[in-house]
């Protein structure tokens, strides 16, 4: 595709300018980091002297002498050269008329801010911002004035995705630019609409991504350079942290505290959903540590409540208890003190029977319109059984996610069960279902992304699972 257009556009340049004159490239080597860098790799397919439309299939259209007007197409992102050199993203409907300014600035310490310009081809607009830290400055705005770039249009019909991930993934760290729409620069709050998950334009939107292990075990494995590998050349848009709360987890050894928040500030500078997901499993009964969840909880939702990164899974896998003694009662109180730092984030709650009983909730289910309900299958031991009571689920306006699933039997090795990973995969594709699958790990079993001894994301790394879920999450 992306082949397809640059020789479109140079075919296009010799039709215009009638001679060989060479494109000007973009001086990459000028932007502020790594992230940024990115960012502006991915409007390469944009020539300095053409803007892209995509109006009629795909057009190019000259730009404005004042150099003032930058599109790109790619699920319909735009994009402004502001007079500082900084680059404005312009969302826009029809004929260009620009309804709203995205600005993305990356401050020195890597921190990424958003402001939000609300403007409607005028030049002046209400000015909010989100920034991904508390202590990070938003930018100032820039000035919406636009004008529209002559119309002088060639069609064709090759798409210059930004995304497609080719690439090596033997070389250390990522060379391939992130698909910027599938993250949270883009997206920004998540919420229900029905029982799918909508990003803040309101179209529906799949997390996809890995489940750490055990952070007091493999927590190593949780760094910048694989969450680049995953991100980039898989197309993951979510990390889930597993807190183990016992085996060594947090109620053991609080210091895990600190390895988690690394993670999280490491997984926002990276423009990644993160679920903070406190893992109980021998201890089945949340509601035996409600106090504890609830210190956790308020700790880490006043930290991060401002931030849309995060989603909050209060309960891994519950089970011998009831939903409407135990789960429930549990996930009122946490969810209220999550609720007082952070009005919208997602909250995923644990279902009974290490979270498979999906059915509970339909008649009492939690009064807050942004909770999902846990739902994990090991394609070993869950079948089509667990499918039909998850489909009977969703048609009672149930909202699912499948915050953990492998490809082993349920007690994470054995097999693997590669067929029924695959209808699982395909019923998550279909129902619009978020995933995060299990694990990051180089632990000698099978549900393992890594082969033992290994900790860098690469092909030759991988395990027959780890090669499945790569594709799985490619999509
Ligand atoms: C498993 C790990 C395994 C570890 C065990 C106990 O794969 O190495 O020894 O936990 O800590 C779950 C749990 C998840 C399990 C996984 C596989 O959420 O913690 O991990 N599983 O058994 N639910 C169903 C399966």
């Amino acid at each position: 595709m992306k082949k397809k257009f640059l020789v479109l556009v140079t075919l296009l340049l010799f039709v215009l300018t009638g001679c060989s004159k060479k494109e000007k490239e973009h001086d990459y080597s000028q932007d502020i980091d790594p992230y940024s860098t990115i960012f502006f790799q991915d409007m390469k397919y944009e020539s300095e002297d053409y803007v892209v439309d995509e109006k009629d299939n795909l057009s190019y259209e000259k730009k404005t002498s004042d150099d003032s007007k930058i599109k790109y197409d790619d699920n319909k992102e735009y994009y402004k050269k502001r007079s500082d050199g900084t680059y404005t993203k312009v969302s826009n409907e029809e004929d260009f008329e620009i309804y709203e300014i995205y600005t993305i600035t990356t401050t020195s310490s890597g921190v990424i801010t958003y402001e939000t310009v609300n403007s409607s081809s005028s030049s002046s607009g209400n000015s909010s911002s989100i920034s991904q830290n508390s202590n990070s400055s938003s930018s100032s705005s820039g000035s919406s004035s636009s004008s529209t770039p002559s119309s002088s249009s060639q069609s064709g019909n090759s798409n210059p995705s930004a995304g497609s991930s080719s690439g090596s993934s033997s070389s250390p760290g990522s060379t391939t630019p992130a698909k910027k729409s599938n993250l949270v620069s883009y997206n920004g709050w998540l919420k229900l609409s029905g029982t799918n998950i909508v990003n803040n334009k309101g179209e529906k939107f799949q997390l996809r991504g890995m489940s750490s292990h055990g952070l007091q075990w493999y927590g190593n494995l949780v760094t910048e350079q694989n969450i680049k590998v995953l991100r980039d050349e898989w197309g993951s848009n979510v990390f889930r942290l597993a807190m183990y709360t016992s085996e060594g987890g947090y109620l053991d050894n609080r210091s895990i505290y600190n390895v988690l928040e690394k993670d999280i500030d490491m997984l926002i500078k990276n423009d990644m959903y993160v679920i903070v997901d406190w893992h109980i499993l021998n201890d089945n009964n949340p509601s035996s540590h409600t106090n504890e969840a609830i210190e956790f909880f308020n700790k880490v939702s006043s930290k991060y409540g401002n931030t849309p990164n995060i989603i909050y899974e209060i309960c891994n896998e519950p089970h011998w208890v009831s939903w409407d003694n135990d789960i429930k009662p549990y996930a009122d109180k946490v969810i209220a003190t999550i609720r007082k730092n952070s009005p919208n984030s997602l909250i995923i709650v644990g279902t009974n029977t290490w979270s498979q009983d999906v059915l509970d909730p339909i008649n009492n289910r939690i009064n807050d319109k942004n909770v999902l309900y846990a739902l994990h299958f090991y394609s070993g031991t869950h079948t089509s059984w667990l499918r039909d009571r998850a489909d009977q689920a969703l048609a009672a306006g149930i909202p699912i996610f499948v915050s953990e699933w492998g490809t082993s039997s349920a007690d994470g090795n054995g097999g693997v069960f590669l067929d029924e990973a695959q209808k699982w995969v395909d019923w998550m594709k279909k129902n619009n279902i978020s995933w995060a699958s299990w694990s990051l790990s180089d632990k000698n079993e099978s549900s393992a992304l890594l082969k033992p001894g290994s900790s860098i994301i690469n092909d030759n790394n991988l395990t027959t699972s780890g090669n499945f879920v790569k594709k799985a999450i490619k999509g």
